[in-house]
């Protein structure tokens, strides 16, 4: 049986079909980026918060379902899969002892391809019925410049939104159109919600907005400025890429064919900003957080969990391993990361309100290691240009400045260098290396042998780093050791020995 409205009745209990009238949800929310963390968190938090109606009224929640968008032609295959299915897919959430538990979500009812119709996107952003757009479109999605923190204004796709608007290829550029329609109708602006991991993601993202607006319009800038919010927040639930055998099981068990479900973890955690321009959903009701400031939280995440998971990741590729659980099964792994998180990053984290960090980490360390959780390292490593700025190097800083270990940051790079020249483990086993700076990474490893600096020069990712003596010096031992013998076990557990 397919996945659609019409068979939605036909659905055994075990996989939990929404209890609300699909038929009367709104798209209160426009979601950029409807991958598979959109697809375990936001869309997740807005299904359980319209089931509450209990099958009767879904009352205000009808009012807040989703429009996802695509921008790029590469996400046709999601937006064909979500439109043949009415945008409804199943969440398979996989216990550690082997339990899972299934959800058909229904909170998106529609979905747009910006780049067949950016009109439609825009007009879509601009409805009075949108309240709120939501963004995940990754750490390098921000078009941050790295020397300056602000906008990059040198992107060609930049200056070609500032050109020609109405058909922008940047989501800033689709921001501004529908910011724009909706100031001259006299429509209240919406909000704009990032869901990425990056610290204050409200904050930069409202730069950005402001920067790229101030690039077409002075007068839009200075008014998105003051109608738009931002709210900073912090998103966690693991969410690995879909496998074959996803699809296969919910055939195999219930006949069902989904050609796109959601696999993930049951922890999942929301703390979020209460600053929103025009409402919000009651995502409280459901388990999301809501607090005054989120600051001390993001940085609790970013740099114990999302740096756990580059730590495993890179030195696990390098090594060998496929996986986070199979990764962190190995006993020197699970102690070279603990002595990570404990020696190097938890000392420069803020004290975190009603968290115990001990106990978070422990928690942290039983989530990756759920074995049915098959993350893949490609994922983590994926895009590591763009992630280790936000979730290891300031870790780096913060500790040279107050003079403390930098060891393990600096074997884990060192690793990095060695995974991006030479695009495998320590046995030659290849490795796919996905990464928007990859041929400036290569470049820059390659020239490890006779300058054994040359990787940590690269600006857009280290800054100035290569020049902080004490830092060039452990990273040099370590990747000279790295390009001597890859088996990376023997530096971690000297290091993790202290
Ligand atoms: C991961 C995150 O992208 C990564 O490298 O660390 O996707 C992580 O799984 C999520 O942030 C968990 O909330």
């Amino acid at each position: 049986m397919r996945l659609n409205q019409q068979n939605l009745s036909e659905l055994p209990a075990e996989l939990h079909p929404p209890n609300y009238d699909r038929s009367r949800i709104k798209p209160g929310i426009v979601h950029v980026g409807i991958g598979g963390f959109h697809r375990s968190h936001e869309a997740y938090y807005t299904d359980q918060w319209m089931r509450l109606g209990e099958g009767t009224e879904p009352g205000d929640a009808s009012q807040w379902g989703i429009c996802g968008i695509g921008l790029r032609e590469a996400d046709r295959k999601i937006a064909t899969v979500l439109q043949e299915q009415d945008y409804l897919y199943t969440l398979i959430v996989k216990e550690p002892g082997g339990g899972v538990e299934h959800r058909v979500i229904g909170s998106i009812v529609d979905f747009l391809l910006g780049c067949d119709d950016p009109a439609a996107v825009i007009q879509q952003m601009a409805s009075p019925d949108t309240k709120i757009v939501s963004l995940t479109i990754t750490e390098g999605g921000y078009n941050v410049d790295p020397k300056t923190g602000g906008f990059d204004a040198t992107n060609p796709d930049a200056q070609h939104d500032v050109s020609s608007p109405q058909q922008p290829r940047l989501v800033f550029g689709y921001l501004t159109a529908a910011l724009k329609l909706r100031r001259d109708r006299g429509q209240p602006a919406f909000t704009i919600q990032s869901c990425d991991n990056i610290q204050h993601n409200g904050d930069l993202t409202r730069r950005m907005v402001i920067e790229f607006a101030r690039m077409q319009d002075a007068a839009l800038a200075d008014w998105i400025e003051a109608e738009v919010r931002f709210p900073n927040a912090m998103v966690d639930r693991i969410t690995p890429v879909t496998s074959p055998s996803d699809i296969e099981s919910l055939d195999q068990q219930f006949g069902l064919r989904d050609d796109w479900p959601v696999t993930c973890e049951p922890f999942c955690q929301w703390i979020i900003e209460d600053n929103f321009s025009n409402g919000r959903p009651e995502w409280e009701q459901v388990g999301a957080q809501f607090v005054s400031d989120v600051t001390p939280y993001e940085k609790m995440k970013l740099r114990l969990l999302n740096a756990g998971h580059s730590v495993l990741g890179l030195l696990g590729s390098v090594y060998g391993y496929a996986t986070i659980d199979e990764t962190i099964g190995d006993p020197l792994f699970a102690i070279f990361l603990r002595s990570f998180l404990d020696n190097e990053a938890t000392p420069v984290l803020d004290p975190v309100d009603g968290i115990d960090l001990d106990q978070y980490k422990d928690t942290l360390i039983e989530r990756f290691g759920n074995p049915n959780i098959k993350d893949r390292l490609e994922r983590i490593c994926l895009e590591s240009s763009s992630k280790l700025p936000v979730f290891l190097i300031p870790t780096v800083r913060e500790n040279l400045k107050r003079g403390k270990s930098v060891d393990h940051a600096a074997l884990v790079i060192a690793a990095w260098c060695y995974y991006s020249d030479r695009h495998a483990d320590r046995h030659g086993n290849a490795l796919e290396v996905v990464d928007g700076q990859q041929a400036e990474l290569q470049s820059a490893a390659k020239k490890t042998p006779t300058d054994p600096l040359a990787f940590i020069r690269i600006e857009s990712v280290f800054g100035d780093l290569a020049e902080n003596a004490r830092f060039a010096e452990s990273y040099q031992r370590l990747v000279n050791q790295i390009y001597a013998d890859p088996d990376v076990s023997v530096l971690m557990q000297q290091i993790a020995n202290g």
